[in-house]
């Protein structure tokens, strides 16, 4: 019995590792597809990231790198086909398998799943990514597995906006002390604690290793695997060397024991 009645998780960064390789790779083939010398090189994207949102993250790219075209009349209609281009090239890539869930991602979601802790996803993405990700590098049931899938343009605001987690709350029917939260960034960690999910695992990756975290219950290089050791940068892990549900569980306890 756990002391935690769901799960929510981000999705990139998080379930998989997708921008570095994924979406980079994806808004760059878009770009070119339409005869833009526009290339997104793993150093500027990580200066990207600090914007949430595909279509968001292409406005900031032209409002900061080609301020020139800032003024277009077409602006809108010019970002919304980049950003469709972009997608489809990103649902080829994920439908080719091209990019794995984070170690450790689908065992954590089996023994959510089994111990009937509920699942939700709260992510900025396009909801067909989720889909397509967790069908093609989960499995065909895997997005069945989620009650809630809360991504996208559903909310007005994006991460650091605690929107879309209130949304996930909502739909899930249950408060914030009853769940955890488990995020990859500085704005996701933003937007869960604005949420008032204080019970939140960070799992960082080589883009979110360096952003201020502070306010997550714990903060690990990944969820491990028995044998394959996590390495814990704030917060402890005890007894175990991986995250499982005991370990999210005693980490939701020392959160709220104190009432
Ligand atoms: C991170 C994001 C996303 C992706 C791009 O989402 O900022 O917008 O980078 O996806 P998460 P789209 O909350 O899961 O970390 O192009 O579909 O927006
Ligand atoms: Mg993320």
């Amino acid at each position: 019995m756990y002391r935690f009645e769901a799960l929510i998780l981000d999705v990139d960064g998080t379930l998989a590792d997708t921008e570095r390789n994924g979406h980079r790779c994806a808004f760059n083939a878009a770009f070119s597809e339409v005869g833009l010398d526009w290339n997104w090189a793993e150093d500027l994207y990580g200066k990207l990231l600090a914007v949430t949102g595909g279509k968001e993250r292409i406005r900031y790219y032209i409002e900061q790198w080609r301020p020139a075209l800032a003024d277009r009349d077409d602006l809108d209609e010019l970002v919304a086909d980049l950003h469709r281009r972009k997608t489809l090239h990103y649902l080829g890539m994920l439908s080719r398998g091209d990019i794995p869930l984070r170690t450790g991602v689908m065992r954590l979601l089996r023994q959510t799943r089994e111990a009937g802790v509920r699942l939700a996803i709260a992510t900025t993405t396009t909801p067909e990514n989720v889909d397509t990700l967790l069908a093609c590098s989960g499995g065909a049931d895997v997005p069945g597995w989620f009650e809630v899938i809360a991504a996208g343009d559903v909310v007005p605001a994006k991460k650091p906006s605690p929107g879309i987690y209130h949304l996930a709350l909502k739909e899930l029917g249950l408060e914030a002390r009853d769940c955890v939260a488990v995020e990859d960034s500085a704005n996701g960690v933003q937007a869960a604690l604005g949420a008032g999910l204080r019970a939140l695992l960070v799992t960082v990756n080589d883009y979110t290793k360096d952003q201020d975290l502070s306010g997550a219950a714990m903060v690990t290089d990944g969820l491990g695997e028995p044998g394959r050791a996590v390495k814990v940068l704030r917060g402890a892990l005890e007894g175990a060397d991986h995250i499982d549900l005991c370990a999210l569980d005693a980490m939701h306890h020392r959160v709220y024991a104190g009432g």
